[in-house]
């Protein structure tokens, strides 16, 4: 086995974004492309020499191969060991528990999360540090500084590690342990929840639904809800991964997670539904007659978690990311709790966690999590319900209905316009930006506005700022409208506009949210003017 120094040269665009660089698979299997992108890593947090590293993704067209190049990489440079799921098949949750309990030095993911997958579609990588969580933003400003300059990446000349076969290999002179990918994360989840009770749920003849949608989830679902919770055979949809997602979006919304939500509408609904996306760090949740959204899922979560095991001694605080709704502010009032607000992305959460300062996270974007590990966690959430359904012995809309009734309701929905212009879009947004100043005091059809401004984050534990992290406006009457730019696209730009209004009840709880939400979606458009901006009449998703 012989180490190789491979002369390269910097590869335009390999800035990471909301979760990792994420491109065309053929960008990334392109010459170098990969490489360079590994050893900037490696040059961003001091080299891999000495250092135990875990390793896997979620199972996506070139996943193996990626795998085998980083494995290679790893050794020339060094590392120690790295911890590699079998198949090299890791969920993003599963990761970074074995991150943490492994104490290890960090640790890549191969996931493009809910793009598709397949040769014509998304690959993606991300690092992760030492406490299980994505890389902060000073490092991914590092590595992409690195990318510039990088002029030569080391890799070992060897046949493939055999990933299939649980146990420790050399690789040169480091160390490849291949592990269960499911083992772990299981044993965490038993630890947090009440799995008798669970049972007994099921046994009780409780039915569900999870729709792993081709993706990670699959084992891990099939594993705890069927396996070890006894719920029927069946229970887990598309279960087994395939490298295109079978063809459709890992995405877990009502768009395209859409035969599961016409499942829960039919006469055939089950009590429960859920739903993971890519990588497993996403979740949606759906009960007889009814979609959930992840703002309200949030809440709800916050509200009942002291009901299980892992959460008795109730919570330190809860996170949201800025354009989620205030639905857990609401909770969190009434709970005595702070309430942080972050930009859009996982990242942001960490210091909280890390610090102590929250307990439970959200995005409006369907990823719930908390301080059990430094990600997103879609079957933990799927879990947490699936105990507090358990204590609780009612059904998803009761508990939704005593929870508004209590609370009061924030509708919710996002609109997103896919593939837009860039060009256009950012000159929509600075058009915006540029009228902000005028818009406190004028009135429009969703309510007077109250406060226009441009989101930054002060982080309360280090003291970073993000700045330029969406434009949101507030009415007085607690509606709101926010528009960023996604950071996870690959094609184009993917313009997002984020409505919400609030209505206090307890009458006006049970209004469908895209005519409670008319006037703002309406006020949306003309305080942006998004049609003339971007040419679409109409947003591609809306979820
Ligand atoms: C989207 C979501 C964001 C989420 C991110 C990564 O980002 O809006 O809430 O954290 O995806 O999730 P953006 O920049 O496209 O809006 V995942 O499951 O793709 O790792
Ligand atoms: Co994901």
């Amino acid at each position: 086995m012989e180490r190789i120094r491979v002369e390269t040269a910097p590869i335009e665009g390999q800035k990471p974004g909301t979760s990792g660089l994420r491109k065309k698979t053929e960008v990334f299997m392109g010459e170098h492309y990969l490489e360079n992108f590994v050893q900037a890593i490696w040059n961003a947090i001091g080299g891999v020499a000495g250092k135990t590293l875990v390793l896997g993704g979620d199972g996506r067209y070139f996943n193996d191969r990626a795998a085998q190049v980083i494995l290679r990489m790893a050794a020339a440079s060094g590392a120690a060991k790295v911890i590699v799921g079998r198949d090299a098949i890791l969920s993003t949750p599963a990761a970074s528990h074995l991150i943490r309990t492994r104490q290890t030095d960090g640790g890549i993911i191969l996931s493009a999360s809910h793009n598709p997958g397949g040769r014509d579609e998304d690959f993606g990588v991300k690092f992760n540090a030492a406490n299980g969580g994505p890389a902060p933003e000073d490092l991914t400003d590092r590595i992409f500084a690195e990318t510039e300059r990088v002029a030569f990446y080391d890799i070992l000349s060897s046949h493939d590690v055999d990933l299939s076969v649980e146990g420790e290999v050399a690789l040169g002179d480091m160390r490849v342990e291949v592990v269960d990918p499911v083992a772990d994360y299981a044993s965490l989840m038993e630890a947090l929840f009440d799995f008798d009770a669970i049972r007994a749920l099921f046994n009780s003849g409780f039915t569900m639904r999870f729709d792993a949608m081709h993706a990670v989830t699959g084992p891990y679902a099939t594993e705890i809800l069927e396996n070890r919770l006894g719920a029927a055979k069946g229970t887990v949809l598309n279960g087994t991964p395939s490298p295109d997602f079978g063809g459709g979006h890992p995405d877990p919304n009502p768009i395209w997670a859409k035969p599961l939500v016409d499942l829960v509408m039919s006469s055939d609904a089950p009590d429960f539904a859920a739903a993971s996306d890519g990588d497993g760090d996403r979740n949606m949740i759906l009960g007889r007659g009814l979609y959930v959204t992840p703002s309200d899922s949030l809440a709800v979560l916050a509200a009942n978690a002291h009901l299980t095991p892992g959460y008795s001694g109730g919570l330190k605080g809860v996170a949201r990311s800025m354009p989620t709704s205030g639905a857990v502010d609401r909770v969190a009032e009434a709970m005595g709790l702070t309430c942080f607000e972050t930009p859009t992305g996982w990242k942001f959460f960490g210091n909280l966690l890390d610090a102590g300062k929250a307990t439970l996270c959200g995005e409006e974007s369907a990823g719930t999590g908390s301080d059990h590990v430094r990600e997103k966690d879609g079957l933990w959430a799927v879990l947490l319900w699936l105990n507090i359904l358990a204590v609780k012995s009612g059904s998803v809309k009761e508990l939704m209905l005593d929870h508004w009734r209590r609370y009061g309701r924030n509708y919710y929905s996002r609109h997103d316009y896919e593939a837009v212009d860039a060009g256009r879009a950012s000159d929509m947004l600075d058009a915006l930006r540029g009228g902000l100043g005028d818009l406190p005091g004028r009135a429009f059809a969703a309510g007077v506005v109250s406060v226009a401004d441009e989101f930054a984050y002060d982080d309360p534990v280090d003291g970073s700022r993000s700045e330029r992290q969406g434009l949101r406006i507030a009415f007085e009457n607690g509606s709101r409208i926010v528009y960023r730019l996604s950071g996870t696209g690959t094609v184009g730009a993917t313009l997002r506009v984020y409505l919400e209004t609030y209505s206090p009840g307890p009458d006006g709880l049970e209004e469908a949210p895209e005519e409670a939400l008319a006037a703002v979606i309406a006020s949306a458009e003309e305080i942006a003017g998004i049609s003339e901006h971007t040419g679409r009449d109409a947003p591609d998703v809306t979820t």
